[in-house]
C-alpha cells in the first residue's frame, strides 16, 4: 500500500542525517570545549546549517538521476572530509589547514601511525552516507524534487539565511572571529568544520599570492630605512653584560603598568615585582609600551623574537607561521643556546607549534607535559604557582646555556581566581573585570616570587638573567569607567589610552649591581636587539625595527599597531598630537602659514610610523625574509 503522506524530499533527509552525524561527531569525538549554553546551541545549529547548505545545491539539477548522484557523492566526499580531520585531531588535537596538508612535516609522522589512529567503531561514521545511498539508489519520484525556478532560489536564500544567521550567532559569540583567527577550535566550533575549510582556503590563497608576487627587491628600500633610522652606530655600554647567561624569559600574562607600586583597598597589589624594582640588579623600564594588536599574546611574542610588527588584521602566528623568518630562538642556537618554550595550554593555540618552529625553538613543553587536575586549575588552564614549580625539572634537565621563555595563564580575562588563591580583595566598582584583576594580578605576583626562589634553591638563578614583561593590556576601554574611579580621574582621555598600553618590563640580572629605573620611551619591539646586545651577539645583517634599550643612539618612537605612536616628546592618537609630559594637545599657532608648523609636531614623525609598519607588513605579507643574506 502506498503511503499517503507526503515524501520528505531526500535532500532534506540527508541534510538532517548528515547534520546529525557531523554533529555527534563534534561533541562527542572531537575534544571540543564549550564553555556556555551559546556555544553548546552554536554547535548544535551549524552542523545543519552546513548540511543544508552543501545539499540544497542539489535542486538545481533538473535531471532526477544527477541530483540523485550529487546528494549521494557530496555527502560521500564531505563524510571523508570529516573523517579525515578526525584522525589528524587524534595524532594533533588539531584541524587539517592548506599549508599542512601540502607541506607539513606533521603529515608524514602521521603516516606511520595511521593505523593506531582509526578505530573500528568508526564505521559507524560511514551509516548515514550507508542510508542516503540505498534512499538515492531507490527511484522514487517524491526523493527528488522538480523545483521551478523560484523554487530553486528560494532553498538557496534559505541555506545562505541560514549560514548568515549562524555567522551573526558566532559573531556575537566570540566578537572578530573573522579577522582575529583565534584558534582553529573556535572557527570549527562557531562556523562549522567546512566553513572552516573555506575561511582556510581563503586565507592561504590571500597570503600565497602576496608572497609570489614578491621577489626580494622589495628589500633594498627596507634594508636603506634600517641601516638610515634604526641601526645605531656604536654598541651600548650594556653590551655583553650577560654573556653566556640563561636566559630565562617570563611572559606576565596581562599585567599593565598602572598596577604597579600602586595600591588596592590599602593593600599593594605587586610586593614582589616592587620590591624587584628597588633590586640593584634590576633595570626596570616604566615607559614601556606593548605594541600587540589582534594577535594578543602571540602577537607580543612574535614582536620579542623578531623585533618585527605584528599584522594589523588577523594573528601573525596564524596568517604567516610557516614564513621563513630570523628570530631570536634561531640566532641563539647560532650561538650554541638551546630554546624552548613552557606554557601549559593547548599548543596548538595560536598556531604555536607550526610558528614554534618557523621561529627555530627547539622545544615547546605545552600543556601534555604538565599534571593538570580539576584542584590545580582556574579559568584558562593549569594555575602559575604549580606551572612553575612543575617546570622547574625541565629546567634543570636544559643544555646550557639556554633561553627558556615561560607564559603564565591564571592573570587572564576574565581574572577568576579560587578563594584559596585570594590574598588581597577585589577592587569595588561597577567592573567586575577591573576588581578580580587585583587579586589575580597579586597571585601571579607571588607566583614569579615563588619562582625566583625555587630558582635559587636548584641552582639555576646565578647564570642566568630573568626577563619579566607584561603581554599586552589586561583591562580594556570598555572598563574605562571603573578605570577612571580606581585612578581618580574623571574620565580616560585619548592620551591616558595610549598611557594604559604601557606594560612593565624588568630585566633582572644577578650580580650586575647597577640595575635602575629607565623612563626613556621603549617597547616590545625592542627586546630582541636589547637581549642580543646584552648577551654580546652581534647580528649585523639582521632585519628589525626596534632599538637595544641600553643605547643611546635610539629612533626616538615606538609605533602602536594602530598607527598611533609615542615619540619622546609627543604622543598621537586619533588624530591629535599631544605633548607626552603634560597631556595637552600640542596647539598649532593659529595665524602660522609656514607648512611645517601648519602640519602639527606630531606629523614628521607619524610618517616614520606609518612607513616602518608598512615595510613590516610587507616583509610578512611577501615573506621577504626568504629573499635575504643573514651570513655576507
Ligand atoms: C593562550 C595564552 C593567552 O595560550 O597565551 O592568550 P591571549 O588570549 O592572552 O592571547
Ligand atoms: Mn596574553
Amino acid at each position: 500500500m502506498k503511503s499517503k503522506l507526503p515524501r520528505v524530499p531526500l535532500y532534506v533527509t540527508a541534510s538532517l542525517l548528515f547534520g546529525l552525524k557531523i554533529y555527534i561527531t563534534y561533541r562527542f569525538l572531537f575534544d571540543i570545549e564549550l564553555e556556555n549554553n551559546m556555544q553548546e546551541l552554536i554547535l548544535f545549529i551549524n552542523p545543519f546549517v552546513s548540511a543544508f547548505l552543501l545539499l540544497a545545491v542539489s535542486v538545481w539539477f533538473n535531471k532526477p538521476s544527477r541530483q540523485r548522484k550529487y546528494i549521494r557523492y557530496s555527502v560521500f566526499i564531505a563524510s571523508f572530509i570529516v573523517y579525515a580531520n578526525l584522525v589528524f585531531y587524534r595524532q594533533f588535537t588539531d584541524f587539517i589547514t592548506i599549508p599542512q596538508l601540502f607541506m607539513g612535516s606533521n603529515m608524514s609522522d602521521l603516516g606511520s601511525s595511521i593505523l593506531t589512529l582509526i578505530k573500528p567503531y568508526d564505521l559507524l561514521l560511514f551509516l548515514d552516507v550507508v542510508i542516503i545511498w540505498v534512499l538515492s539508489k531507490k527511484k522514487q519520484e517524491k526523493l527528488v524534487v522538480n523545483y521551478q525556478k523560484r523554487g530553486k532560489v528560494f532553498a538557496l536564500a534559505m541555506s545562505l539565511l541560514l549560514v548568515a544567521g549562524n555567522f551573526f550567532l558566532a559573531e556575537m559569540e566570540r566578537p572578530q572571529l573573522f579577522t582575529r583567527g583565534f584558534d582553529r577550535e573556535y572557527l570549527v566550533k562557531n562556523i562549522g568544520l567546512f566553513n572552516y575549510h573555506i575561511y582556510d582556503i581563503i586565507q592561504h590563497s590571500k597570503a600565497e599570492s602576496q608572497r609570489v608576487f614578491a621577489d626580494g627587491n622589495e628589500l633594498n628600500d627596507i634594508n636603506e630605512y634600517i641601516d638610515q633610522k634604526v641601526a645605531p652606530d656604536k654598541k651600548s655600554d650594556m653590551f655583553g653584560a650577560a654573556e653566556g647567561k640563561n636566559v630565562i624569559w617570563i611572559n606576565a600574562e596581562s599585567l599593565q603598568s598602572f598596577v604597579i607600586n600602586n595600591e588596592v583597598n590599602g593593600e599593594e597589589v605587586t610586593p614582589f615585582l616592587n620590591s624587584l624594582i628597588e633590586d640593584e640588579d634590576t633595570f626596570y623600564f616604566d615607559n614601556f609600551y606593548e605594541q600587540t594588536g589582534q594577535g594578543n599574546t602571540s602577537d607580543s611574542e612574535f614582536l620579542v623574537e623578531n623585533s618585527l610588527y605584528p599584522l594589523s588584521r588577523g594573528a601573525v602566528f596564524f596568517t604567516h607561521g610557516g614564513n621563513e623568518y630570523h628570530a631570536m630562538p634561531e640566532i641563539l642556537s647560532e650561538e650554541g643556546y638551546t630554546s624552548s618554550v613552557l606554557h601549559a595550554n593547548n599548543g596548538s593555540f595560536w598556531n604555536r607549534f607550526q610558528m614554534y618552529d618557523s621561529l627555530g625553538f627547539d622545544h615547546f613543553y605545552d600543556e601534555k607535559a604538565y599534571e593538570i587536575s580539576a584542584e590545580n586549575s582556574v579559568g584558562w588552564g593549569l594555575k602559575d604557582k604549580p606551572y612553575f614549580e612543575q617546570s622547574i625539572k625541565y629546567l634543570q634537565s636544559m643544555d646550557e646555556p639556554y633561553y627558556a621563555k615561560f607564559i603564565t595563564l591564571t592573570n587572564h580575562f576574565p581574572f577568576e581566581l579560587d578563594e584559596e588563591d585570594r590574598s588581597i580583595e577585589p577592587y569595588n566598582s561597577n567592573s567586575n573585570t577591573l576588581n578580580n584583576y587585583f587579586p589575580a594580578v597579586r597571585y601571579m605576583d607571588e607566583a614569579i616570587e615563588d619562582f625566583f626562589n625555587q630558582l635559587d634553591a636548584a641552582g639555576l638563578y646565578e647564570d642566568s638573567i630573568v626577563v619579566i614583561m607584561g603581554d599586552h593590556i589586561g583591562i580594556s576601554a570598555n572598563h574605562n569607567k571603573a578605570m577612571a574611579m580606581y585612578l581618580g580621574k574623571e574620565e580616560i582621555t585619548p592620551y591616558d589610552q595610549v598611557q594604559l598600553q604601557r606594560v612593565p618590563l624588568f630585566i633582572h640580572i644577578p650580580g650586575n649591581g647597577e640595575g635602575e629605573v629607565i623612563s626613556e620611551v621603549a617597547g616590545q619591539i625592542d627586546m630582541k636587539p636589547t637581549i642580543l646586545s646584552l648577551l654580546g651577539i652581534e647580528a649585523n645583517k639582521d632585519i628589525y625595527f626596534g632599538n637595544d634599550l641600553f643605547s643611546e643612539d635610539r629612533k626616538g618612537f615606538i609605533a602602536l599597531r594602530n598607527g598611533d605612536f609615542v615619540s619622546d616628546n609627543y604622543i598621537s592618537t586619533a588624530g591629535v598630537c599631544y605633548d607626552r609630559e603634560t597631556g595637552e594637545p600640542v596647539e598649532v599657532p593659529e595665524d602660522s602659514t609656514n607648512e611645517e608648523e601648519t602640519a602639527d609636531a606630531c606629523s614628521g614623525i607619524g610618517e616614520m610610523v606609518q612607513k616602518e609598519l608598512q615595510y613590516s607588513d610587507d616583509i610578512i605579507y611577501g615573506d621577504l625574509l626568504r629573499f635575504h643574506d643573514f651570513e655576507e
